[in-house]
């Protein structure tokens, strides 16, 4: 069989890729063309995305995979994930009708605690649909803009969620795909469509939404880019959390906890049935879906994200991975936090400085701030290893299994510290990979959907075979 060659659009809420992949002799090989930062803006009191800004980056990166490709080779495909909830309301000629909200706009505050207040409620939605209720949910956003601009019932025809619209730019085809539809919190958890209960509880018009397509379903030809004809669109897993689980070169006996460790720590696994019930709702377990529709029971631990906004209250600028392995090295030197953090604490979602949340969280305790980068990067680690080992407790407490190994991707595995400090607070192995995760699953899910992979259990086969592994062992 001749060499496959499909794009992964990659799209995170700090930074977005298009990386080529190259799938020949079962062995996948990465190339990325094009890096780009994203952030959201603030106008007034509120938070947006740049979308055009983002499609622009996508049509630069797809082009940059085209010119890569070797003589007389085409691209066979692409595929979009993005972070989860977030999403785009068009009317039926995918006219945008509303700007495009980032998830951490403080909008959904009123409506977070008036369901957190109601007990009946929170129990009845998390029945429902097997989300438990966070500040950035769909179904809030959608609750606030429909209460507060009413309007918007009739100019908006569709709610598509951003891999939804961006791959209706590419192939002109609306669809709502299941992964990312099950991170809005209105999505039924028994079936793969959409909940009532939800829908009417957050005054939600139901036309907005069709019933999820399956990953791997074809979307069409690319129409937007004349450079990339013949390449097809497929509808991979659009959540980005969903295409890093399906990398995973789990061990086929389930004995694998999975971290998908970036902006946010995402700590879960995989199971044919959802995890339901009083302990799981207190644990905050959002049951989202694999991309085939089984589930990802997963805890959502706020993650690096305390890093990455931290740093910008120094002027320390980390640009390539030896800057990073000064600074991680300095870190290790430094005696173990006497306090850790509390991730879960709301100051730290959007605050104007993190630094100053961190140290603010800390007085309270009380304990000494940190002295410099290197320490709270440190104190940052240990918090995080602590917040997956407690997530590893309850899922082995609340399932009965016992899982052997805790498998991490993502940006976070290549930090030596973050999976050190995991591994010592969980007591078992934690196992890297140096691996685009989502990348990756975008990828092997576009492979399956060509027939040039049988299914995703071959592909992690292959992976598993080919991979890189850095093994922690929990020290005493
Ligand atoms: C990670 C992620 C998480 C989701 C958060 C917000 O990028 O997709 O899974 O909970 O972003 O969308």
């Amino acid at each position: 069989m001749p060499t496959v060659y499909s794009a992964a659009i990659d799209l995170g809420a700090t930074s977005g890729r298009v990386i080529l992949g190259a799938w020949s002799k079962n062995r996948l090989t990465l190339k990325e063309v094009h890096r780009f930062p994203n952030t959201f803006r603030s106008l007034g009191v509120h938070d947006y995305w740049d979308v055009a800004g983002l499609w622009a980056e996508v049509r630069t990166g797809l082009l940059k995979a085209a010119a890569t490709l070797p003589r007389g080779a085409r691209l066979a495909s692409a595929g979009v994930d993005t972070w989860g909830v977030d999403y785009a309301l068009v009317n039926d000629a995918g006219r945008l009708v509303f700007p495009v909200h980032a998830y951490r706009d403080a909008r959904t505050q009123p409506g977070l605690h008036r369901l957190g207040n109601t007990r009946a409620a929170l129990e009845r939605i998390y029945a429902a649909t097997g989300i438990p209720n966070v500040f950035y949910n769909t179904s809030l956003q959608l609750e606030e803009v429909v209460a507060n601009c009413p309007a918007v019932a009739d100019l908006a025809t569709r709610c598509l969620f951003l891999p939804d619209y961006f791959n209706y730019l590419l192939s002109g085809r609306m669809e709502n795909e299941l992964s990312i539809a099950s991170t809005s919190q209105l999505l039924d958890v028994h079936s793969t469509d959409w909940s009532r209960t939800a829908l009417d509880h957050f005054h939600l018009p139901a036309q907005w939404f069709t019933r999820p397509i399956l990953a791997g379903t074809r979307l069409g030809a690319v129409r937007s880019l004349p450079e990339l004809a013949g390449a097809q669109v497929i509808a991979v897993p659009g959540h980005d959390t969903a295409s890093a689980y399906d990398a995973m070169p789990a061990a086929p006996d389930g004995g694998d906890l999975f971290l998908s460790s970036g902006t946010w720590s995402l700590v879960g696994f995989e199971s044919d049935t959802p995890l339901l019930g009083a302990d799981a709702l207190r644990a905050r377990i959002a049951n989202e879906r694999i991309g085939d529709g089984r589930y990802r029971p997963l805890t959502n631990i706020v993650g690096l994200w305390l890093l990455e906004q931290t740093i910008k209250d120094f002027t320390t600028r980390l640009r390539s991975d030896r800057d990073w392995s000064v600074l991680i090295a300095a870190a290790e030197k430094l005696p173990a936090p006497t306090a850790l953090l509390d991730g879960a604490d709301g100051a730290f979602t959007n605050p104007p400085s993190m630094r100053a949340a961190i140290d603010a969280q800390l007085k309270k305790r009380p304990a000494a701030p940190p002295r410099n980068l290197a320490g709270y990067l440190r104190l940052i680690c240990a918090s995080l290893g602590r917040g997956h080992a407690q997530a590893l407790q309850a899922f082995e407490r609340m399932t009965g299994r016992k899982f052997r190994r805790i498998l991490i991707v993502g940006g976070g595995s290549k930090n030596r510290l973050l999976c050190q400090a995991t591994a010592d607070a969980a007591g078992i192995p934690v196992v890297s990979f140096s691996l685009e995760g989502t990348a990756v699953g975008n990828l092997a899910s576009q492979l399956v959907a060509l027939g040039a992979v049988k299914n995703l259990a071959t592909f992690r086969h292959h992976l598993a075979g080919d991979l890189k592994q850095t093994v922690y062992t929990p020290r005493g």
